[in-house]
């Protein structure tokens, strides 16, 4: 496999309340994307604004932050060839609106502050490393094999 790379992906409070879990790890894990660390958890205040300190300038990031602590989220790690930008490929554009039918906003959304899912971003080279640092211990991501890896990789 060439550039195996891990990714943070989160289901946010929206998505959790709609009950779009399932799908979205389906459709990560029928792509091939190996889950290697999971956790249902509520963010908290600090939490959230570290992890969108990016953002803390902007005039949406209150609401953002109240958005994403506002009640659980399904927070992951996954791992494949080229994970990062495939995973936000798949994810579609920051506003649902905006996103072709077949990505996961695209289908799921249609607010640009109801979006469903957070995947780190591919252009900020080492956001999915900090993001996965985080939210997991090292001995909450899991080493092992997926038996389809050697029908996946060439
Ligand atoms: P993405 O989640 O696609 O990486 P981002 O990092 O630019 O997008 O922004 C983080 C989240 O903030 C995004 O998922 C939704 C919200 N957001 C972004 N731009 C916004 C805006 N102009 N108004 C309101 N919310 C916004
Ligand atoms: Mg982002």
């Amino acid at each position: 496999m060439a550039d195996a790379e891990r990714t943070f992906v989160m289901v946010k409070p929206d998505g959790v309340q709609r009950g779009l879990i399932g799908e979205i790890v389906s459709r990560l894990e029928e792509r091939g994307l190996k889950m290697v660390g999971g956790k249902f958890m509520q963010i908290d205040q600090d939490l959230a604004e570290e992890h969108y300190g990016e953002h803390e300038d902007k005039p949406f990031f209150d609401g953002l932050v109240d958005f994403i602590t506002s009640g659980p989220v399904f927070a992951m790690v996954w791992e494949g060839q080229d994970a990062t930008r495939q995973v936000r490929k798949m994810m579609g554009e920051t506003d649902p609106a905006e996103s072709a039918p077949g990505t996961i906003r695209g289908d799921y959304g249609l607010d640009l502050g109801r979006n469903v899912i957070h995947g780190s971003d591919h252009e900020d080279p080492g956001a999915n490393e900090r993001e996965i640092a985080l939210f997991f211990d090292d001995d909450e991501l899991l080493d092992y094999e997926r038996v389809d890896e050697q029908w996946l990789y060439e």
